[in-house]
């Protein structure tokens, strides 16, 4: 029985296994053939996908989509424009993520007319250049409707036999449209124009990218645009033949504001334009023109540097002289490099009053660089090293931890171009071309940290480069960039870099712009420390101020908060 039952038992065992065998079977044989359905299935989608992206009737689907969204008009004379409904508001979102209106933009034609932005005194000038340009557009990333903006504004105002061909290096984008689409714009809406568009197979940073540009480029001058600029009449003429005259003559035009809000393109009035600067802290700045009669004139002006997005160089020249630094990676910094290096290796700079470019100017960037690394600081390291000669010292005050730092890198070649070409030194291009320039321990009577008794220091309070604030004490620190670094100029100003140190209302000290006309700017330093102002008949005053206020003036009297200790004093 119990034999039997055992039996019986195996019995069952095997059928019951040979079913599950069996159904697991079918059950894979169902799967599978599934899979391969669904799996040829994608396959096939992938591949249609793969035809559509690529095919021109997808491209040019899409564009005609595109195209049949603008609204003719919009933004017509540069003037502003402005969305409705559901479009504003995701305008309003774009400008906040991408510094730029770009549902705007992408509503507005594409070769929308602009009006004449010169001074009428300009349209007098009869240019008959002979030189051709390449117009060389480098981007990562850019709006397409931005660039093809900046293309057909080129295309526009540019007379035919002046343009030799416009080359778009693309700085390896990730964005699909500036790939398939932009490619298929160019092939289709622009055949017959000379359009190259070369693409990086990786990022390489707009400097390496410019190059990259100008070795292909075949005309005699080369005119590099950032990709979200606009062109206005005659803008070509007057650079090319300053060129023709003298090609060792670098060009800017007058930079006029586009907003990145509404497209509006603003200028500051027909005749009020600036030059550029810098900063010790290595950054571009705008300044006033030297002398006031050269505006009138509307002729070239000296400038001593440039913002570095928009300027005509002779091709030859731009080799000649050095074209780039090309291991400046990233952003930043190749502006203010190629300025110094015109002007100490014999060439010079000038903005050319009778030609105007728009530019898009952003918030921020609305890109973001590999790795994250201050490419802007380390690239002013490199040619503060070579150009600056000792002057770099203030540059280093601000970015000491980039001084002796191998972050950034070898500097033989460019120290070896500035031997070949036997360019000048940094101080003969202070006196002869920014003579106006403030080096903050020359032609002063004493310059450094300015303590009071208590370990408490004159201090800037982080006044921003373009506004006012009181003059202010805090705890000495010995680093801070220079906010609390001033001198006493042989002028007699108490000031730092940008701004002079002025007596208001009898008591209380600003910083404010500095007018040359000494009043309540002036100051005298004497042995014993004390700053007087003769306008107020005042001192300087360090009591009853808490960290971080602002400093007045009161009666002189013999007290220590009316002493203050500098660095650095010169005998004279
Ligand atoms: O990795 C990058 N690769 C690129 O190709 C980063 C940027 N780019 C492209 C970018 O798409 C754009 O077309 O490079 C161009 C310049 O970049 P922007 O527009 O972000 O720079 P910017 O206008 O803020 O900065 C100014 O300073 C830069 C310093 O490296 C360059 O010299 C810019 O060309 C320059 N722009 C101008 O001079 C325009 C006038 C602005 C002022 C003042
Ligand atoms: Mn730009």
């Amino acid at each position: 029985m119990l034999v039997k039952c055992l039996r019986l038992k195996r019995k069952i065992h095997t059928r019951n296994i040979l079913t599950v065998v069996l159904i697991l079977i079918v059950m894979l044989f169902i799967f599978k053939l599934i899979d391969r359905e669904s799996a040829e299935n994608v396959n096939i989608k992938a591949q249609q996908l793969r035809l559509d992206s690529n095919s021109s009737q997808f491209l040019e689907n899409k564009l005609r989509d595109y195209e049949s969204r603008i609204i003719p008009n919009l933004g017509n004379n540069g003037e502003p424009a402005f969305l409705d409904g559901s479009d504003a508001k995701l305008g309003e979102k774009a400008l906040k993520k991408f510094a730029l209106n770009t549902v705007l933009s992408d509503r507005m034609p594409l070769d929308r007319k602009l009006r004449d932005p010169r001074n009428k005194k300009c349209r007098e000038f009869k240019y008959n250049p002979k030189l051709k340009t390449s117009v060389i557009v480098i981007f990562y990333n850019e709006l397409l409707s931005v660039i093809l903006r900046t293309v057909w504004s080129v295309i526009l105002q540019t007379p035919s036999h002046l343009l030799e061909e416009i080359i778009l290096v693309d700085d390896a984008s990730t964005d699909e449209n500036l790939k398939g689409l932009l490619d298929h714009y160019v092939t289709t809406r622009l055949a017959t124009q000379d359009i190259q568009v070369v693409r990086l197979p990786k990022r390489l940073g707009l400097i390496r990218a410019r190059l990259q540009g100008a070795r292909l480029a075949k005309g005699d001058v080369l005119i590099f645009l950032d990709a979200h600029c606009e062109a206005t009449v005659d803008w070509a003429e007057p650079l090319l033949a300053r060129i023709e005259e003298d090609r060792t003559a670098v060009l800017v035009p007058i930079i006029d504001v586009i907003e990145a809000t509404n497209l509006a393109y603003s200028t500051n009035g027909d005749s009020s334009y600036q030059v550029g600067g810098f900063s010790w802290a290595g950054h571009f700045t705008w300044i006033d023109i030297q002398d006031e009669k050269d505006k009138r004139t509307l002729t070239p002006v000296k400038s001593p540097t440039m913002a570095g997005g928009l300027f005509a160089i002779e091709r030859n020249f731009f080799w000649d002289i050095g074209s780039y630094d090309e291991q400046m990676d990233g952003w930043g910094g190749e502006n203010l490099e190629m300025s110094f290096r015109i002007w100490q290796c014999g060439g010079r700079l000038e903005t050319v009053p009778c030609s105007r470019v728009g530019h898009i100017f952003r918030d921020f960037h609305p890109y973001s660089f590999p790795d994250n690394k201050d490419t802007h600081g380390i690239n002013t390291a490199r040619l503060a090293h070579v150009w600056m000669d000792d002057y770099k010292r203030f540059f280093f005050r601000h970015q000491p931890a980039l001084e002796n730092n191998p972050i950034v890198g070898d500097l033989t070649h460019r120290k070896q171009l500035r031997q070949k070409l036997k360019c000048k030194s940094f101080k003969w291009y202070l006196d002869n071309v920014y003579p106006e320039k403030f080096i903050p321990d020359e032609r002063v009577f004493a310059f450094g940290q300015v303590r009071t008794e208590f370990d408490m220091c004159l201090d800037d309070l982080q006044l921003a480069e373009d506004k006012v604030g009181p003059l202010g004490l805090y705890q000495c620190h010995p680093y801070v960039a220079m906010s609390q670094y001033f001198s006493v100029s042989h002028r007699g100003e108490l000031r730092n870099e940008n701004f002079c140190a002025e007596v208001f209302q009898e008591r209380d000290v600003q910083l404010t712009e500095c007018h040359g006309h000494k009043r309540e700017q002036y100051w005298v330093l004497y042995k014993n420390g004390t700053l007087y102002n003769p306008s107020t008949k005042k001192c300087l005053s360090g009591d009853g101020v808490d960290n971080g206020r602002g400093v007045k003036v009161e009666h002189c009297r013999n007290s220590v908060y009316q002493r203050w200790r500098f660095d650095e004093v010169n005998d004279t």
